[in-house]
C-alpha cells in the first residue's frame, strides 16, 4: 500500500488580459485567487504562463518595443511583490510564468517556483518555443514566440519544495514526451505548467476541438506514463477578440482528471492530492530501473527529426 502524503495543490486558471489591462490589475486577481485557494487548503497555486500580460506574441513589433511592454527585468518587481508578500503571509506557495529580460538583455519566457515563505526556489525557461520568426501579414494574428523569446539555457529540472518534489514546463513543451520524462527520470511528484493555447491554428485549419483534446489527451497520457501529478493552468478566453481555450485541469497519475475548470474566467480549482499515488505506479508497470531500455533508445538524443531506419540484423 502506498503511502498517503497529501498536498493541497490548486490552479489557478486565468480568463483574458486585455492590452489596456496593468500589471497592478493582474496582480489583484491573482492574489484574490492565491487567497481563495490557501481558503480551499491550497499549500501550492500554479498561475498561467505570461500571466502578466495579455499573449503578446500575437501581434507583430519590435523586439525593443516587446521587451519595453511586456518584459519584467526583475522578479519580484514592485507591481508583483504583493503577490510574494501575500504568499509569505499565508504560507502558501506557486508557479508563476511571466516575460523575463536578464540583466545581460536575454528575453526567454520564463516561470518561477516561489516556496510558502515568498522566496524564489527555481525557475524554469522555455525550451520548446512554438511558432515563428517571421511577420505574416495575411494570418489572422501572429505566434511569434520565435522572434522573441531564446531556448531556455537549462534542461528540464525538479525542485524539492513544498513538501514535494516538482517539475515546471510551460504550454508548448506539454505536447512532448521528452519534457516528461525529463522530470520523471528525476523522480518527479508533480508537474506544474501554464498555457496560452489560441482556439485558432494559424499554420495549418485545424478543427477547433482538436485543440482541447490534444490538451487532455497529452496531459493525461503523460501524467499516467510518468506516474505524476500534472498541474496545468490556463489564460484563455477572448484576450481583445482572440480566443484562447480554457480547460485547465489537475490530473492524477492514474492518467485520470482530479479536477477540471468549467468557465473561461478566473477560476480555481483545489485537489488534496496524495503524492504516494504516483509511487504505485513506479513500483509497478513503470518501474523504471526494471523495464526501460535506455540502449535501445538512443536515437531520441541522437536525432532531431525522421531520417533513414536503423540497420537491422538479418532475420534467422
Ligand atoms: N504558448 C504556447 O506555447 N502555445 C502552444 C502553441 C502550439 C499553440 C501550445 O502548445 O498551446
Amino acid at each position: 500500500m502506498a503511502d498517503k502524503r497529501k498536498m493541497g495543490l490548486a490552479v489557478a486558471q486565468m480568463g483574458p488580459v486585455h492590452l489596456a489591462d496593468t500589471r497592478a490589475m493582474v496582480v489583484r486577481r491573482l492574489r484574490d485567487m492565491l487567497a481563495e485557494a490557501h481558503g480551499r487548503g491550497a499549500r501550492m497555486v500554479v498561475f498561467p504562463e505570461l500571466a502578466l500580460t495579455t499573449f503578446f506574441p500575437r501581434y507583430w513589433m519590435e523586439d525593443s518595443e516587446a521587451q519595453a511592454r511586456f518584459f519584467e527585468a526583475t522578479m519580484p518587481n514592485a507591481d508583483v511583490q504583493p503577490l510574494f508578500d501575500d504568499a509569505r503571509r499565508l504560507g502558501v506557495g506557486f508557479y508563476l510564468g511571466y516575460a523575463e529580460l536578464t540583466p545581460r538583455g536575454v528575453p526567454y519566457n520564463t516561470a518561477i517556483l516561489v516556496d510558502e515563505t515568498g522566496k524564489i526556489v527555481g525557475k524554469y525557461r522555455k525550451i520548446h518555443l512554438p511558432g515563428h520568426d517571421d511577420h505574416k501579414p495575411d494570418a489572422p494574428f501572429q505566434h511569434l514566440e520565435k522572434k522573441f523569446f531564446t531556448v531556455g539555457d537549462e534542461p528540464f529540472g525538479v525542485w524539492d519544495t513544498m513538501g514535494a518534489r516538482i517539475g515546471m514546463a510551460l504550454c508548448n513543451d506539454r505536447r512532448w514526451p521528452e519534457t516528461w520524462r525529463m522530470m520523471s527520470l528525476q523522480s518527479a511528484e508533480i508537474v506544474v505548467l501554464g498555457y496560452n493555447t489560441p482556439s485558432v491554428n494559424i499554420h495549418w485549419p485545424e478543427p477547433v476541438h482538436l485543440r482541447m483534446h490534444h490538451h487532455l489527451i497529452t496531459l493525461q497520457a503523460s501524467a499516467y506514463q510518468n506516474c505524476v501529478w500534472a498541474a496545468a493552468a490556463a489564460k484563455c478566453g477572448s484576450e481583445d477578440g482572440f480566443h484562447m481555450i480554457g480547460g485547465s485541469v489537475i490530473v492524477a497519475p492514474t492518467g485520470e482528471i482530479a479536477a477540471q475548470a468549467v468557465t473561461e474566467d478566473d477560476e480555481v480549482l483545489v485537489v488534496n492530492a496524495d503524492l504516494g499515488l504516483g509511487d504505485t505506479f513506479r513500483k509497478n508497470v513503470f518501474d523504471f530501473a526494471r523495464h526501460r531500455r535506455p540502449e535501445h533508445y538512443s536515437l531520441i538524443t541522437e536525432r532531431v527529426g525522421p531520417g533513414a531506419a536503423l540497420p537491422r540484423n538479418p532475420i534467422e
